[in-house]
């Protein structure tokens, strides 16, 4: 059996209310389908289709990683227009967030693990589908104090993607 996972921030329900705000005012903006609040949260890996017999060697990566805890804050609003998305981000990317990223890609490479070959944008996507991509903009910033990280897996439901946090491991340092 096959499972799509991926590594990523799962916000708790405090700061997704606070990032939720956007949603749907964006999704007119870009008239575009705004997400469920609860699928909110920003890949840091995306591992594709991996057989389940995987799941141990990936889970032991997550154990393996080491990386401090870090606010983010999250202050600007934008498009990708070419995967017509809109989403949440930061004007400025805290060093740890590319850490942590990066200690995890690279252990993912060394296992063999994870196909993907895009360039971290970090990002929290908030509506799809969107047909009238509109210019990055500063919002009223959320802090988002980031202690931990986990592995997601995706499938696709009656009425959108469905996510399942499999596991989550705290940040500490
Ligand atoms: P997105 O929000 O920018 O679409 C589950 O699908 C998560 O993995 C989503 O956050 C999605 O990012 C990301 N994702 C899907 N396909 C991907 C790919 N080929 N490379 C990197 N990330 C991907």
């Amino acid at each position: 059996m096959n499972l799509r996972l991926y590594f990523a921030l799962w916000p708790d329900d405090g700061i997704r209310l606070q990032l939720a705000r956007y949603r749907l005012q964006l999704a007119r903006e870009g008239n575009g389908r705004a997400v469920f609040p609860v699928t909110l949260h920003m890949t840091l890996a995306f591992l594709g289709d991996v057989d389940a017999t995987l799941l141990p060697v990936i889970e032991k990566i997550g154990g393996r990683l080491e990386a401090a805890p870090f606010n983010y804050a999250v202050n600007m609003a934008g498009c990708f227009p070419k995967a017509k998305v809109a989403w949440l981000g930061a004007k400025e990317t805290p060093w740890h967030l590319f850490d942590l990223q990066k200690n995890l890609q690279a252990l993912l490479t060394a296992a063999r693990l994870g196909h993907d070959t895009r360039t971290f944008r970090p990002h929290i996507t908030v509506v799809r589908d969107i047909e009238t991509p509109f210019a990055d903009r500063a919002i009223a910033p959320v802090r988002w104090p980031v202690d931990q990280f986990c592995l997601v897996s995706v499938r696709t439901g009656a009425s959108g993607p469905e996510y399942d946090v499999l596991k989550t491991w705290r940040l500490k340092g």
